[in-house]
This record gives C-alpha cells, structure tokens and sequence, in this order.
C-alpha cells in the first residue's frame, strides 16, 4: 500500500488554540516508520503553510470565513495531487473544517466517494443553523448535493461544489447532535450509529451495516474522516470538545481494520488532537498515540500480529 501524507496546521474552524500542532506531534510519535514498518510505502508531503487573513469578520453567523475557506482551497489541491500521484491519502489536522478541502479535493481526483464520518458530532451545521459559528461544526453541508440549495454565499467559499449525496454517508459514534444536525439528518435520510446504536448492536455488526450500506450498487472509494473525539475522553482527552460515552481504543481501532480490509480506502482524515487540551503529558501522548493506532490500523496492523510473506524461522 502506497500512502501520501498531508499535515494542515489549521485552527481556524474553531476557537482553541493548540488544534495546529497536531500534524507534527503524530509524526513525532513516529507515524511514518512505523508505516514502513509494516510494508507501507509512504511519502511524506510535508504540512501546508497557510498564510494569516488580516480582516476576517463574520459573515452571518460563520467565524473566520475568509481563512477558513482559504485553508481548504490548499488543502483541496494538496489532496487533488495526492490521488493523482497514486496514493492512499492521509489528512492530519488541524480542525474538522478541513474535512471540506479534503473530501473536495479526493472528490475531484476522479469518480466519487462515499463518506465514513467517525465523531461524536455530526458536524452537518450550516451556516444558518449553527448555533456556534464555527465551521468545524459545518463541514458536511458545503459538499452534500442535498443542502445546496441552504448554503449561502461566503467570501473565499465560491469554489466549494458540492461532491456527496446524502446515501453515501455513514456517521459512527455519534453522541452530541444539536436540533437543526438532528433535523438535517432525518430530513435526508442519512445512516447514522449514534451511541445507542454501537451499544445496541456491537462494533463488528455496525461495521457490517456500514459496509452493507454503502456498498449497495457501485463500491465507490471511501473516504474515513476520523474526528478524534468519537474515542472516549478516557482514551483521547487532548481534544478541543470532548463528550462522554465515546468509543473505546478498540471499538475505535476496529473501525479502522474493518474499513482497511474492504480495500477500498482511499483518504483518511485525522482530526482535532490539540495537545494543548490535555491536562497531563500523559494524556496528551494517550491521544497522540491512539491516532497513530487508528491509522495504522487504516493500513493493515491487525492485532492478531503477522510475518513477512518470506518470513524464515531461524
Ligand atoms: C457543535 C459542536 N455542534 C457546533 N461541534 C463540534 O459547533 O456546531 N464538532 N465540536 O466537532
Ligand atoms: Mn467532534
Ligand atoms: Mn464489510
Ligand atoms: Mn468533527
């Protein structure tokens, strides 16, 4: 497997500082080797440099339009030439606002995806129901066909077209939706697996019901935008809205070796890990660690262990 890896230095889709170091601490909980190590051949593409916007008011309710929509316009690109170079591409953010850029650009690279969103929210906000003006509440409902029509217009968003139906999307660990995402949800029928569902049902027949349910007619390529709140704050605290009741390491790692195994993965976004919401070093490394386990288990680490197909007993 072949991955290209993409850093977005980005906070400002929301309002806590720390979000932007992310790409570099997952790194430096040596993500690339251990890649190699399990027969991953990977390129790292560095992180995108993006330049501060000096007057950026709101426009409506939405913070920060301007940069925001400017970061996603690189990161787009970053993705488009990713896929084009052969790729399985990984986004380490930054914020969940750059889930826009990222699913537009691997949209762009050729036919169309289908989206696993793991979260503890929907982030399906638009610009009119969000409740918090910030976009990393609102990044589905600038690439769903279906809510084109209630997006206004926003400096530095012109490029945005929509990329995903509504029946191409799976949420997974949902457990804090506000009343216009539950509206939103319902209104186009999108699958979701809130909490209740995970308890109900178990991780592995979730997994089934996602696949089953994206998988009806064509097998598109996935997207797996992965926010690092899905996972228990016991398990990932560093992060900038953490909820109760999440995932746990290995309900959030299954996700990921069940996704890896449809051999259909084609981008991963790795989301909201801000070392500066951790209380303790230990909890900051907690959640810098179950990322790297999350995409490692994206590309083939399975917890049964395995051997190199010329593997010799000595
Ligand atoms: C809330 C919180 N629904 C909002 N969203 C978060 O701001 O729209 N997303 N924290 O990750
Ligand atoms: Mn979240
Ligand atoms: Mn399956
Ligand atoms: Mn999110």
């Amino acid at each position: 497997r072949s991955v290209g890896i993409i850093g977005a230095p980005f906070s400002g889709g929301q309002p806590k500082d720390g979000v932007q170091l992310g790409p570099d601490l997952i790194r430096a909980a040596g993500l690339v080797n251990r890649l190699k190590e399990q027969g991953c051949d990977v390129k790292d593409y560095g992180n995108l440099a993006f330049e501060s916007v000096s007057s950026d008011e709101p426009v409506g309710l939405a913070k920060r339009p301007r940069a925001v929509g400017r970061a996603n316009q690189q990161l787009a690109d970053a993705v488009r030439r990713i896929k084009h170079d052969g790729h399985t591409c990984v986004m380490l953010g930054g914020d969940h606002s750059l889930a826009i850029g990222s699913i537009h650009g691997h949209a762009a690279s050729g036919s169309e995806v289908s989206v696993v969103w793991v979260d503890a929210h929907a982030d399906i906000n638009t610009p009119l129901t969000t409740t918090t003006g910030n976009i990393h509440g609102q990044p589905m409902s600038y690439v769903i066909h279906e809510l084109h029509n209630k997006i206004p217009v926003i400096p530095n968003f012109s490029w945005i077209k929509p990329c995903i139906a509504a029946k191409d999307i799976v949420y997974i660990g949902l457990r804090d939706v506000d009343p216009g995402e539950h509206y939103i949800l319902k209104y186009l029928g999108i699958k979701t697996f809130s909490m209740s569902e995970l308890d109900r049902l178990g991780i592995a027949k979730v997994m089934e019901q996602t696949c089953d349910h994206i998988f009806t007619k064509v097998k598109k390529p996935i997207h797996l935008s992965y926010d690092i709140d899905a996972l228990d704050p016991s398990v990932a605290p560093a992060t900038g809205t953490p909820v109760v009741g999440g995932l746990t390491y290995r309900e959030g790692v299954y996700i990921t070796e069940h996704i890896c195994q449809t051999d259909l993965l084609s981008a991963v976004d790795i989301v909201e890990v801000n070392p500066k919401r951790g209380r303790t070093e230990d909890e900051v490394q907690s959640t810098v660690n179950a990322a790297v386990d999350l995409v490692l288990g994206c590309f083939g680490r399975v917890r049964e262990g395995s051997h190199p197909a010329d593997y010799k007993m000595p």
